[in-house]
């Protein structure tokens, strides 16, 4: 256990912040360096010689830099922070950081996407990692989850098959960060079991709108255990308090050329400008005695415990409130672990969390280089670290004293094993019987209801982006015979989603419904309902030209700021523009550098010459188009509808002349600039306006 003094993370990695802010340059032993810039030659044309220790240790180092990036999940990004429980859970568990409401816990949270590597773009369609640290004082507790709440296979031995086929396939190593490619669908359309996760990257989950704006999942059961060693089953959720919202697929791919750092930035940002993402944690507990209550197994990782059948439980909330000093040192170094568990936290047997539970400890191993990867100061547990552990690569600790063995009495049996009673974890004690066997439960079997249910419980905008999704996919496979399987394997789950998938694939659709469709919902899987609504912390472009209504940038400025978004003023290039008055307005960013898919939300000021000169810049009518395109408000004030109204936005009303307001569509017009703001604002707060999204492909 940790001392109370000991429980800050920030002061236990102050001391080793290496700030090199004033001092003379000197090489790694310490001597101080007086040229950084020409190596040591004889002569100044001269060979350059084997004595210079300064070139070679630089040299040397630099050579040295790179460390194997994560076989999965290897692009990342990280945020300090912390967790407050919301009551004691003493009830269903003892793990100390759940039980005082006045306590904080620090974290260290690391989001990732999952195929590509390190250098690859963020909106890429991909599962994205959600992996939370707990500091906490009986030691580390990694809760290392998904945005989704389902995985791909059941057991841990298909994961290396499975990461191949979605990998850049090894001829060529193509395509990057993609599962639009041969392999990974020959390989799931083989795997029904993988029908139901891969039909949630399908949809719109799969390209969130934010770190901030994003689920996420502990996926397996975990099993909670109290103080008098009752077990009880659990399964964890992280809800952002700012809605889970995603981007859609046109936008992601333009976001991965115009910022491919888009949602590592977005983190980045928020934090730096005191916006801190806040997370609830929630529960699912699901007592021992109901083990076999459902018609899935609680063991198989993909599925759900719907949440109307057991309903989520709050039980705290976590805030990030700081950036990583260094990316290296932190973000990349840190590990997360299944196996980092705390007395009160225990697995199951899921087979894919027993398999988890050995690869993380083996990838750091060769991934950090050896086993002291603990001692990183990421990775450095607040809590007291005794034991025999010794040497090995990279060792910082200084053992003194003669024993590092036990039993011993020669120090005194230090350090000695702790009961439960003194906070020592104690696995959960479970009978376990059976034939040493290879073969899976039948209670696994059924691969084709929770896909069903989750295509069912779709707003009609979700499932048009779904088959869209399959379509776009499928249309990236090169072998007939895979699309075929596909759509065979989607008529199990729905007979007009595979037809519908069909049709875009070039694929006979199937004739007749292989399964009937049991028209089950579940209600929470939808993104379209139950959001809350706030426009705190959406990035809104407000393009302007000389001419522009002063009065109008400053009265949209201010109610934007007003309600916590973040706007910013654009124009055909830096510094300012002249307004209308006779004053000037500062420019943000310049409009080539800032691409509408970068923005939540578009805003044209008024002011006749500033319309017409943005009307002739075909980069703001493509902005606004766009926009449009992407389902996001957009607003125009007094002559700003100008700009509006050449691009002929279809099946959109834009106000009259002199006409107070029109909300058509989210697409919000008029010269009264506090009712054209309150509309505006409540089309943003909406997210997106899906009615008149230009994507959709089924009814
Ligand atoms: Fe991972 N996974 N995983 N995974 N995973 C890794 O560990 C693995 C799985 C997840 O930000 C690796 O340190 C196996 C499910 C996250 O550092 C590796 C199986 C879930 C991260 C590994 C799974 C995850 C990883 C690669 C199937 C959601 C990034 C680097 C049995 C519940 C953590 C590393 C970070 C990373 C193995 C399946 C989440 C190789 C064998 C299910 C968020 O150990």
């Amino acid at each position: 256990m940790a001392d109370e003094e000991q429980l800050d993370k920030q002061r236990q990695l102050d001391p080793l912040r290496d700030r090199n802010e004033d001092g003379a340059l000197t090489t790694d032993f310490g001597t101080r360096v007086d040229d950084t810039d020409n190596a040591l030659h004889a002569g100044e044309r001269g060979p350059t010689l084997l004595e210079d220790f300064h070139f070679r240790e630089k040299i040397t180092h630099f050579d040295h830099e790179r460390i194997p990036e994560r076989v999965v999940h290897a692009r990342g990004a990280g945020a300090y922070g912390h967790f407050r429980p919301y009551a004691s859970l003493a009830e269903y568990t003892r793990a100390d950081f759940l039980q005082d409401p006045a306590r904080e816990t620090p974290v260290f949270v690391r989001f990732s996407t999952v195929a590509g590597s390190r250098g690859s773009a963020d909106t890429v369609r991909d599962v994205r990692g959600f992996a939370t640290k707990f500091y906490t004082r009986e030691g580390n507790y990694d809760l290392v989850g998904n945005n989704f709440p389902v995985f791909f296979v059941q057991d841990a031995i298909k994961f290396p098959d499975f990461v191949h086929a979605v990998k850049p396939e090894p001829h060529h190593e193509m395509p990057q960060a993609a599962s639009a490619h041969d392999t990974f669908w020959d390989f799931v359309s083989l795997q029904p079991e993988t029908l139901h996760t891969v039909m949630w990257l399908m949809s719109d989950r799969a390209l969130p709108r934010s770190y901030r704006m994003m689920q996420g999942f502990g996926v397996h059961t975990f099993r909670f255990v109290n103080a008098a060693g009752r077990g009880t089953f659990v399964k964890f959720h992280w809800r952002p308090l700012l809605g889970t919202h995603s981007l859609v697929w046109d936008e992601c791919q333009q976001i991965a050329g115009a910022d491919p750092d888009f949602n590592r930035r977005d983190l980045w940002e928020s934090i730096d400008r005191g916006d801190f993402p806040e997370y609830e944690l929630a529960v699912q507990l699901v007592p021992e005695e109901d083990e076999f209550a459902f018609d899935f197994d609680l063991l198989d990782p993909t599925k759900i415990i719907p949440e109307e059948v057991v309903p989520l439980r709050p039980i705290g909330r976590m805030t990030l409130d700081r950036n990583p000093d260094n990316f290296f040192a932190e973000t990349e170094q840190v590990a997360f672990h299944t196996a980092h568990v705390v007395p009160g936290i225990d697995f199951t047997n899921d087979p894919l969390l027993q398999g988890r539970n050995f690869s993380y400890l083996d990838t750091q191993l060769i991934r950090l280089g050896g086993p002291n990867f603990q001692q990183l100061p990421v990775n450095r547990p607040l809590a007291t670290v005794r034991n025999h552990h010794r040497d090995g690569y990279g060792q910082h600790r200084v053992h003194p004293g003669q024993t590092a063995y036990s039993p011993n009495s020669l120090g005194g049996g230090c350090p000695a094993v702790a009961g439960w009673d003194a906070g020592a974890f104690r696995h959960h004690q479970v009978r376990v019987d059976g034939d040493k066997i290879r073969r899976r439960s039948p209670s696994f079997d059924d691969h084709h209801s929770q896909p069903q249910l989750f295509w069912n419980s779709m707003a009609p905008w979700e499932k048009a982006h779904i088959v869209a999704a399959y379509r776009f996919e499928l249309g990236k496979v090169d072998a007939p015979a895979v699309r075929a399987r596909t759509v065979e394997q989607l008529n199990l789950v729905d007979h007009e989603l595979a037809v519908a998938v069909a049709v875009g694939i070039g694929v006979t659709p199937p004739a007749e419904p292989a399964v009937e469709n049991a028209g089950r919902t579940s209600p929470a899987l939808s993104m379209a309902t139950g959001q809350p609504g706030s426009i705190a912390t959406r990035k809104i472009a407000l393009l302007v030209a000389g001419g522009v209504s002063g009065a109008d940038v400053t009265a949209v400025r201010e109610a934007l700021i007003g309600g916590g978004a973040v706007p910013e003023v654009l124009a055909a290039h830096d510094g300012e523009v002249a307004s209308e008055e006779g004053g000037t307005v500062r420019v943000d960013r310049a409009l080539a550098t800032m691409s509408s898919v970068l923005y939540d939300a578009v805003c044209v000021p008024g002011g006749a010459a500033s319309t017409l000169e943005l009307s002739r810049d075909g980069l703001a009518s493509h902005y606004v188009a766009q926009a449009f395109k992407h389902g996001k408000a957009i607003a125009a004030l007094g002559s700003g509808v100008g700009l509006l109204r050449e691009l002929g936005l279809p099946g959109i009303r834009l106000a009259d002349e002199g006409e107070p307001a029109v909300d058509s569509l989210g697409v919000v017009t008029g010269v009264d600039p506090d009712t054209v703001l309150a509309s505006f604002a409540d089309a943003i707060a909406l997210h997106r306006v899906w009615e008149r999204d230009t994507d959709r492909t089924v009814a």
